[in-house]
């Protein structure tokens, strides 16, 4: 009997969530709970809610996020799945770092490095950042060490 099966072995990965514009801490809610409902994505574990200072960017303070996700997706799909959220969430692109409705970045898939005029894997400005360092280390210790968390301290970061 053949064992040969058309699926692919689930990935782990790990998305960033960001909003500054409207009702942030309901749309970041709402958005783990829709990715939790794509096909193909099962979510594994989230963060707290963070509120941050805008960093490179100007209006509000944001609301920041991580989740854990196990996915089948290839990550080009994963990241239009997530592009189709963000528009639901009214995202519009008016410039580069706009404040937005809703931000969704694919930080890590699996240990795949990608690099593509459509997506760069691990996220280029990951490491720069305490609201994406803190909450991945609230559900990934192992993946950012103290060294990579001093080099963003001073950033106001606090949870929600
Ligand atoms: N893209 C390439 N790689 C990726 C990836 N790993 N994940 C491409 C997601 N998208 C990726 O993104 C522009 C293009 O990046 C996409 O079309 C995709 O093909 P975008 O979301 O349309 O534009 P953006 O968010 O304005 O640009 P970018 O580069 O994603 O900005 P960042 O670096 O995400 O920064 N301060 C605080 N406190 N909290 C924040 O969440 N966010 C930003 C945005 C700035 N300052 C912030 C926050
Ligand atoms: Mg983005």
């Amino acid at each position: 009997m053949s064992v040969h099966t058309s699926s692919r072995d689930p990935v782990v990965a790990f998305v960033a969530l960001g909003a500054n514009l409207g009702d942030a801490v309901r749309t970041l809610r709402e958005a783990m709970l829709h990715i939790s409902e794509l096909a193909g994505i099962k979510r594994l574990s989230e963060s707290s809610l963070y509120r941050t200072a805008p960093i490179g960017s100007s209006g509000p303070d944001y609301i920041n996020a991580v989740v854990k996700i196990s996915t089948v997706l290839p990550a080009p799909d994963l990241l239009g799945a997530l592009q189709n959220l963000e528009q639901l969430a009214g995202r519009q692109r008016p410039y580069r770092n706009a404040p937005r409705t809703l931000d969704l970045d694919l930080l890590l898939y699996g240990s795949a490095s990608i690099q593509s005029a459509q997506l760069t894997v691990p996220h280029p400005r990951m490491w720069d950042r305490g609201f994406v360092l803190l909450p991945l280390r609230e559900i990934a210790a192992d993946l950012v060490s103290d060294m990579a968390l001093a080099v963003v301290s001073g950033q106001g970061v606090l949870k929600v």
